[in-house]
């Protein structure tokens, strides 16, 4: 099953100079192609878009005040069970809870600043790349 994922490499992966070693974890996983890629920086509203579903939990603002602290890198990954994958790449929220081997788990500090998104379903992938690539999706 051929899918589309939105991946956003945050403003903590960007700055320690870990894009290049993120994007080739992806880029090496077979069939897997990136259709889409942008450096840019995220406003209020891209923000609150992207994670109305946290507005009102206690990490929320720290959280839009982060991803909004430098440039992120959005790119569009496409292939076979692509967002199950990707998700399975970056790991679990918490760093400190992932696997050595997982981006999260090898590269992570505190659970906010993770170093990656990627979209968790089916549904948040439609919404997400219509959020940050509103041309192709
Ligand atoms: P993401 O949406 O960024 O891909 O991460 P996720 O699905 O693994 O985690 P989610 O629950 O959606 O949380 C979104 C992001 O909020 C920050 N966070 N901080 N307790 C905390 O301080 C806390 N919990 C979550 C993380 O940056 C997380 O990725
Ligand atoms: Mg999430």
């Amino acid at each position: 099953m051929s899918q589309r994922t939105l991946v956003l490499l945050k403003p903590d992966a960007v700055r320690r100079g870990l894009i290049g070693e993120i994007i080739g974890r992806i880029e090496r996983k077979a069939d897997w192609s990136i259709t889409a890629m942008e450096l840019r920086e995220l406003g209020q509203d891209t923000l609150e878009q992207h994670y109305g579903e946290h507005r009102g939990k206690p990490f929320y603002e720290p959280l839009v005040a982060f991803m909004a602290s430098g440039p992120v890198v959005a790119l569009v990954v496409e292939g076979e069970r692509v967002i199950e994958g990707v998700r399975r790449l970056a790991g679990p929220t918490d760093p400190i809870a992932a696997e050595p081997g997982s981006i999260r788990g090898d590269f992570g500090t505190i659970v906010r600043e993770n170093l990656i998104h990627a979209s968790d379903s089916e549904e948040s992938a439609i919404r997400e790349l219509k959020i940050f690539f509103p041309g192709i999706s």
